[in-house]
């Protein structure tokens, strides 16, 4: 998959695209990462990209003639591509849609900056327009390196962990369990008992209870989308009674 990122701060991609997991799927080819500066294809003498709202208010607006010459100037360069603009008015990123994107050749991110960009770009030189949530950032860089990140581990390949990308939790919809590693007791907190029994099934219904009961507590729109299983009903009734008869 080709990622095509057009921003006027072309900086602040270098160092999140180079490390970990995302920077591993650049050096064995399972991905490509382009980052375009957008002032390079503004021609005025002062390389503007952004101007004054029509119709007064406050901030600046992104200028359309540099978007869209940066999007002309890369649209060859590769397979066809979904255009996608990062703005805080379009549809909320989910695992679903990154799923969705990553079965793409090719992705093109416009990030936004000031009070965004001018609606002739979003209207007729974008094919989806995506917000990663109701929070105000500064721009659309962000934005773009979170989608980036989310795609990238759902390409095949690029999981040091293989395939279990598949089966995370979002797909599942029930928030994961809490985990634990060495010391066995830190600074006299110690780890719960059942996970050092050996039982695997204690400690699978164990890890199920409390996936569900974070769940319900953290998260009652995942919990209320839930189809409980008879299993899980009676370890959320079993989780309960021992609430009640610890009090
Ligand atoms: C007058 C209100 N505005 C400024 C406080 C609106 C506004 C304009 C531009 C708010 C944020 C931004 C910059 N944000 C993005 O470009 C952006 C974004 C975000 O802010 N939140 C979640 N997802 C995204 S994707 C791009």
């Amino acid at each position: 998959m080709i990622f095509d990122i057009l921003t006027i701060f072309p900086g602040m991609f270098c160092s999140p695209l180079e490390e970990s997991i995302v920077g591993k799927a650049r050096e064995r080819g399972l991905i490509g990462v382009r980052v375009h500066n957008i002032r390079d294809y503004a021609v005025d003498k002062h390389q503007m990209t952004d101007d004054r709202p029509f119709g007064g208010g406050e901030g600046m607006v992104m200028k359309p003639e540099p978007i869209v010459s940066a999007l002309r100037a890369i649209a060859g360069d590769g397979p066809p591509a979904r255009v996608v603009l990062l703005t805080p008015q379009g549809r909320l990123f989910s695992q679903q849609i990154a799923r969705e994107l990553s079965r793409l050749p090719r992705l093109v991110l416009i990030c936004g900056r000031y009070e965004g960009v001018d609606e002739r770009v979003a209207e007729r030189f974008t094919d989806d327009q995506i917000s990663i949530g109701d929070y105000i950032l500064t721009g659309g860089e962000l934005a773009a390196m979170i989608v980036v990140d989310a795609l990238t581990r759902l390409i095949p390949g690029t999981l040091g962990n293989a395939g279990s990308a598949l089966a995370d939790s979002f797909s599942e919809t029930v928030l994961e369990y809490p985990q634990y590693t060495r010391p066995q007791d830190f600074e006299g907190v110690t780890v719960p008992g059942i996970l050092l029994s050996g039982n695997h099934e204690q400690i699978r219904r164990w890890r199920r209870a409390q996936a569900l009961m974070r769940t319900r507590q953290r998260r009652p729109d995942l919990f209320a989308r839930l189809d409980l299983s008879s299993e899980d009903s009676a370890l959320l009734e079993a989780a309960e009674q021992e609430h009640q008869t610890a009090k």
